[in-house]
């Protein structure tokens, strides 16, 4: 008997665009050169342990549907080694370089958090054996600082300190042993940092909080050794009414406020980019912009549904446009594309979970490569150029330098005719897009 968890799952291989095999790349291509990266160096992706190992597809209105080979398994630290065997086996088969994890994800809690750090450590030393022959890697991880009802008032927002200062030791240890997985980022998502009502909250006393609670975690991390990246991960709400970290330029803001921003950047999600009322585009470009890209989680909303469905990326131009931004910015970096995705409740199989990666993998394949020939080619670049042009002036550097005045602007355009500025051709420029795509 083969010792696989997923023996059913083949390896998945490049076949090219005209393959109809489901289970086979028809874009991802991973030592295929994109300019002077492979594939698999520009998008770096990752898979969830979350989603992939332990969702079951229930939701509010039924239970789970997932079929998995550890189902009869009873023992919770028995399945928790057969899942991270599996984590390694399935980003092996797919070609998918990292994997992300939350401590909670991967071993479960003891009566105590002592106890608790003791199953992690049998966990994670499975990991570390399995790093030894394999070429998964971790790209981040994390704290659940979200499920368990002690955070139901937030973890390092919590208006009671002793459940701060268990999210402390909580995120301590996921420090720890991220470490000790050789992870690239550490990974902070607030879920439970926000709040249902203003009438119970101190909002002041939990933003120093938080950001007293990050700086722990720097310093901590310097203590340790740790040099990952660490990540503010932004979402406007769902499960709390108002998450703190509402979006890139909330985060930018709160960084900037704290002397947090040597420290830290942004892990983006598209669903949590259209959530918060912004494209995925608009997001990834502020972060670019300020510095404070990181990382991506991958995924793709339902502008239909108004919370997170954590869907597989299929969206072309979605995945182009993220691309586009992502090369802008000079690639991810230490970052990576997490699909944090989910495959629908009836979508019950293995092969189903394996099929979904495929094509996001496939659409950001593609969206690489038509973003990478955009940007060959300049055309958005010399358009843009062009609608610039005028700051190119004397007057214009006068105002970037912060040298001109309102008078002197007045006066250069004092006694000019009525003047009507160029046409932004938005039409053409999609046009263009859609060429690429
Ligand atoms: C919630 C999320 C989270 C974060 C994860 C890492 C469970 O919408 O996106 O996924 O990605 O907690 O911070
Ligand atoms: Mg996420
Ligand atoms: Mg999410």
């Amino acid at each position: 008997m083969s010792n696989e968890v997923f023996s059913n799952i083949p390896e998945i291989k490049f076949e090219g665009p005209d393959s109809d095999n489901s289970l086979a790349f028809r874009h991802y291509n991973p030592s295929e050169k994109v300019g002077d990266k492979t594939m698999a160096e520009h998008l770096r992706f990752s898979m969830a342990f979350w989603h992939t190992m332990n969702g079951g597809g229930s939701d509010p209105f039924g239970a789970d549907t997932a079929q998995r080979p550890w189902d009869s398994v009873s023992d919770p630290m028995e399945q928790a080694r057969i899942k991270m065997r599996g984590i390694f086996e399935l980003t092996e088969k797919l070609q998918i370089p990292f994997f992300c994890f939350h401590d909670r994800d991967i071993a479960p809690e003891g009566e105590t958090l002592a106890k608790s750090h003791k199953n992690l450590d049998e966990i994670v030393g499975l990991a570390k054996t399995l790093m030894k022959t394999s070429k998964t890697r971790l790209l981040w991880g994390t704290a659940n600082l979200f499920v368990h009802p002690r955070y139901m008032h937030g973890g390092a927002t919590s208006p009671d300190l002793k459940v701060y200062a268990y999210a402390a030791g909580q995120v301590r240890k996921a420090l720890e042993v991220t470490k000790e997985l050789g992870g690239e980022n550490y990974v902070f998502w607030g879920g439970r940092e926000g709040y249902e009502t203003l009438l119970n909250t101190d909002m002041k006393k939990e933003l120093d909080n938080l950001a007293a609670f990050m700086h722990m975690a720097v310093d901590y991390a310097k203590e340790i050794g740790f040099d990952g990246q660490f990540l503010f991960e932004p979402k406007p709400k769902e499960p709390t009414k108002h998450q703190y970290d509402t979006d890139s330029a909330t985060v930018y803001g709160f960084l900037e406020k704290y002397d947090l921003l040597p420290h830290v950047k942004l892990n983006i999600e598209t669903n949590h980019a259209t959530l918060a009322g912004h494209t995925i585009q608009h997001e990834l470009h502020f972060a670019r912009i300020n510095g404070i890209l990181g990382s991506v989680d991958a995924n793709q909303g339902d502008t239909l549904l108004g919370w997170d469905t954590d869907q597989f990326p299929t969206d072309l131009y979605v995945s182009t446009l993220m691309m586009y931004e992502i090369l802008k910015n000079g690639g991810l970096h230490r970052g990576g594309l997490n699909f944090d995705a989910k495959v629908r409740r009836p979508s019950y199989t293995v092969q189903d979970v394996v099929e979904a990666h495929i094509i996001g993998m496939d659409s950001f394949a593609r969206g690489l490569k038509a973003a990478h020939s955009m940007l060959t080619d300049g055309v958005l670049e010399d358009f843009n150029a062009q609608r610039y042009a005028s700051w190119n002036s004397d007057l214009g550097k006068k105002v970037a330098q912060g040298k001109a005045t309102l008078a002197e602007l007045e006066k250069s355009v004092l006694n000019d005719p009525v003047h009507v500025p160029a046409s932004g051709r938005q039409e053409y420029l999609e046009s263009i897009v859609n060429r690429y795509i």
